[in-house]
C-alpha cells in the first residue's frame, strides 16, 4: 500500500531561479508565499538563496545569508512548520539552524567544503544529500554515466558514509536523486524509473522534479517553466508509487491533491481485495 508522503514546498530568494526567479525578493512576499505554501498543505518549506539551474552564477555568503536568515526567522514568527535550507554553505547552514531551520538541504551532499560533514553533525539537523555530476556551472555540458541508478546509488551511499563518519546520525540522513543536476532527459527518466532501487538503500528519499527541464524532452511545447505542471505532477506520482518519502515541489495545492487522489484509489483497490479474499 502507498503510505503518506510529504510535500516540501519551494520557496526561492532568489533573482534568477529558472522557475520563480525574482518573484520573492522582499520579505514581505516572501512571507506571503511561504504562508501560501502553508495553506496549501506544505509539510516543510525548503528555503534558498542561491540557484543551482545549470549555469547559475555563485553568490556570495554574504549575499546569501541576507537573503534567508531574515526570512527564515520572520517564517518562524508566523509559523511551526519546519524549515529548511538550500545551502551548499555550511556558514549558511549555521545561520539558519540558529534562525530556525531543522533540515539542510545540499545538493553537493556535503562536499562544497571541507568542514560541510562535520559541520551537519554539530548543527544535529536533518541533511538531505542530493547527488549531483560536476558543478552547476557545466553540469548539463555532457553528463556521462554507464549505469546512471548505479552510479547515483554508490555516489549517495558514499556520502552518506562520510557523513555518518563526521558524526551525523543515519536517522537524520535523506537521500536524494539529484534530478537535473549533471543529467539528460533519459538519465532523469532512468532515474524515476529506477526510483525503488534507491529507496532500498534504506533512506527515506527526497525527489526535487517539479518543473524541470527534461518535462521539456516530452512536451517540446513546455518552454516556459511555468508549463510544467502535468509532468511535475507525473513524476511526484511516480515517486509515490516507488516509496519515495517526500517531494520537493513548487506546486503544492496541486501536488497534494494528486497524491491524495492517487493514495486513495490505491487504499480502495486494496480494500477491493481484502473483501473478495
Ligand atoms: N533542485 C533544485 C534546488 N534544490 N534540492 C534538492 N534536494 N533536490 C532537488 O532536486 C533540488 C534542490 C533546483 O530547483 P529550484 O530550486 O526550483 O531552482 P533553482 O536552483 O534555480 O533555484
Amino acid at each position: 500500500m502507498i503510505g503518506p508522503m510529504r510535500v516540501m514546498g519551494i520557496l526561492n530568494l532568489t533573482p534568477d531561479s529558472f522557475s520563480d526567479g525574482g518573484y520573492f525578493q522582499t520579505r514581505e512576499a516572501a512571507l506571503a508565499q511561504a504562508r501560501l505554501l502553508i495553506t496549501e498543505g506544505a509539510d516543510i518549506l525548503d528555503i534558498g538563496g542561491e540557484s543551482t539551474r545549470p549555469g547559475a552564477a555563485p553568490v556570495s555568503e554574504a549575499e546569501e545569508l541576507a537573503r534567508v536568515v531574515p526570512v527564515i526567522a520572520a517564517i518562524r514568527q508566523i509559523s511551526a512548520i519546519p524549515i529548511s535550507i538550500d545551502t551548499m554553505k555550511p556558514a549558511v547552514a549555521r545561520a539558519a539552524a540558529e534562525a530556525g531551520a531543522s533540515v539542510w538541504n545540499d545538493v553537493t551532499a556535503l562536499s562544497f567544503a571541507p568542514e560541510s560533514p562535520a559541520m551537519a553533525a554539530s548543527l544535529g539537523c536533518q541533511v538531505v544529500l542530493s547527488h549531483m555530476q560536476g558543478v552547476p556551472a557545466t553540469m548539463q555540458t555532457a553528463p556521462r554515466y554507464d549505469d546512471v541508478v548505479e552510479e547515483v546509488s554508490e555516489s549517495l551511499l558514499a556520502r552518506a558514509r562520510a557523513a555518518m563518519a563526521a558524526g551525523v546520525a543515519k536517522e537524520k540522513i535523506w537521500l536524494d536523486p539529484g534530478i537535473g543536476f549533471g543529467k539528460t532527459a533519459a538519465h532523469n527518466l532512468q532515474l524515476l524509473a529506477g526510483l525503488e532501487r534507491l529507496v532500498a538503500l534504506g533512506f527515506p528519499v527526497l525527489l526535487g522534479a517539479s518543473r524541470k527541464g527534461f518535462i521539456r524532452a516530452f512536451d517540446p511545447a513546455a518552454a516556459d517553466a511555468g508549463q510544467r505542471l502535468g509532468g511535475s505532477l507525473a513524476a511526484a506520482l511516480a515517486g509515490q508509487a516507488a516509496g519515495v518519502a517526500m517531494v520537493r515541489v513548487h506546486d503544492v495545492a496541486e501536488t497534494v491533491q494528486a497524491l491524495r487522489i492517487s493514495r486513495a484509489v490505491a487504499e480502495a483497490k486494496a480494500r477491493r481485495v481484502t473483501s473478495r479474499a
